[in-house]
């Protein structure tokens, strides 16, 4: 099962989609219209197919806009979890590379924060570059939706958008780098989680003027570390009551002689859960 975000009339509407059904999941008296609400309850399956069963069925979800798929829920952001992004980031930062060597290998994962929700956009809507950035690059990242247990309640798609001549100047701008307004995208779906469903190949491309300027692709298979134990340092000491979502981390980096530029076509794809497609502001 898929779950979605909508805006109908100025309300949010919660849709499920079920094979090739699609589900008015806030219509039905055991339902939810909101992520907080299904990320503060142990069982957040049980209860979306309990809900399902006594929705509306849509038969279009043509006059529904997309939506972020996270209310109030901060995002995170996991790094240097795949081999490829230690590579990329020891060949931007002279100075910095022993962290990057270090922390890849360490047992405690990087992990830090990256948006709050007002600066996430949804599929389709702009992501943006930073205009004291020389060097931009998009991140293709699986999310983890998490409860306020710290269990992994679905996966959903994520784009780290990031400066890597800021980040590669010194690490201590990370913050800088990483974090400004319109540089997290997610969505539009949330896989639910079964405990058997992480999803695993992921592919992006950018185009620019109809042309492909860049492909990429990899596995979750290639994470250095699993989804769970990136939560479990999570939580470890800090309580999310509402739910967190999680960034994994990229295995997909552009050569260094490539940057983005305003007008971009950034399209994310991860099997099982779809395509998150945002155009460079
Ligand atoms: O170490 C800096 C950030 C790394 C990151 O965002 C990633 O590996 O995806
Ligand atoms: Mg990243």
């Amino acid at each position: 099962m898929k779950i979605a975000r909508f805006q109908r009339s100025g309300q949010i509407v919660l849709v499920a989609e079920v094979g090739d059904r699609f589900f008015d999941v806030s219509s039905a008296p055991n339902g939810f219209s909101d992520i907080r609400a299904l990320l503060s309850i142990p069982d957040p399956a049980s209860a979306l197919k309990g809900a399902v069963n006594g929705a509306v069925e849509l038969d279009t979800l043509d006059n529904l806009q997309v939506a972020p798929p996270l209310d109030v829920q901060e995002v995170w952001a996991s790094g240097v979890t795949y081999f490829r992004s230690k590579v990329a980031r020891i060949g931007e930062s002279v100075e910095g590379r022993a962290f990057y060597d270090k922390v890849y290998a360490a047992e405690r994962p990087e992990l830090f924060f990256k948006s709050a929700p007002s600066r996430v956009v949804g599929h389709q809507q702009p992501v943006r570059i930073r205009r004291d950035s020389t060097w931009n690059v998009p991140e293709p990242e699986l999310a983890l939706v998490l409860s306020s247990s710290g269990r992994i309640v679905g996966y959903t798609i994520g784009n780290d958008m990031s400066s890597r001549s800021i980040e590669g100047e010194n690490p201590l701008y990370i913050p800088q780098a990483k974090v400004y307004d319109a540089s997290c995208a997610l969505g539009p779906w949330i896989l639910v989680a079964d405990g058997t469903n992480l999803p695993d190949g992921i592919s992006m491309t950018v185009n620019r003027s109809g042309i492909e300027v860049f492909s990429g692709e990899t596995s979750t298979s290639k994470m250095r570390r699993p989804p769970q134990e990136l939560a479990n340092y999570l939580f470890s000491e800090i309580s999310f009551p509402d739910g967190v979502f999680l960034l994994t981390g990229t295995g997909i980096v552009p050569p260094d002689d490539f940057s983005l530029k305003t007008g971009d076509v950034i399209k994310i794809t991860i099997d099982g859960i779809g395509t998150l497609e945002n155009q460079v502001a």
